[in-house]
């Protein structure tokens, strides 16, 4: 995918400020710091386009970036892991579980995961989540130019087998390299054309 223009769209604390529905989305989900906002700068080729930043959990908001004017790249919350009080939490629940459930077009979401760290039941129950809803899950482990090449193969083969059939075909990039996203762009094209040719 070329992209020509991409920007802010949305900064939603509740569903009323969810930008207008009509394009099609893909959103982000995962832990927070995972590299979400990273990602979407990689994949648009922009540097400082999706805020990010060390400090985890800091983002309460679902940020609509629309890309090319065709799409929308949507930033989710860290997804449900965030060590906050129990208003926050319902808050946030309240808040992603209405993005999910609003009704829009959402033609897939992708998950986020650090492939140091083992695949839990809360990440299986979010590709369940998804798949249930209709949403297509796509998998994606990041920091990927983290993991020296020497443990590469042996860690995609654990992370394959905690996933139990669950995810096929997970995709493995370093945003700040670069690795692997010409092949999650393929991924994401695959999605909005096969959105475009619906009715
Ligand atoms: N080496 C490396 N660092 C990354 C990658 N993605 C994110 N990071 C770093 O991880 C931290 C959190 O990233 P951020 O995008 O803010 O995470 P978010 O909270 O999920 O949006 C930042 O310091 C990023 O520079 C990656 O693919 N490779
Ligand atoms: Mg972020």
């Amino acid at each position: 995918m070329r992209i020509t223009q991409a920007e802010l769209a949305a900064i939603a604390a509740s569903a009323r400020q969810f930008p207008e529905k009509g394009l099609p989305e893909i959103a982000f989900a995962g832990r927070s710091n995972v590299g979400k906002s990273t990602l979407i700068n990689a994949l648009v080729g922009r540097r400082q386009l999706a805020y990010t930043s060390g400090t985890p959990g800091k983002t309460r908001q679902i940020i609509f970036f629309r890309v090319n004017g065709a799409f929308y790249f949507v930033d989710l919350p860290g997804y449900g892991y965030a060590k906050v009080s129990q208003a926050e939490r319902r808050q946030f629940k309240t808040l992603v579980e209405g993005y999910f459930n609003a009704g829009r077009r959402l033609v897939g979401c992708v998950l986020l995961l650090d492939p140091r760290r083992p695949v839990g039941e809360e990440e299986i129950g979010f590709v369940h989540y998804l798949r249930d809803l209709g949403i297509r899950p796509v998998v994606v482990f990041t920091k990927w130019d983290r993991v020296k090449s020497a443990q590469r193969s042996a860690l995609l083969k654990q992370r394959q087998a905690e996933f139990a059939g669950a995810v096929k075909k997970p995709l493995y990039v370093g945003a700040r390299t670069s690795e692997g996203l010409e092949l999650l762009w393929k991924e994401l094209d695959k999605l909005l054309a096969v959105e475009e040719g619906s009715p």
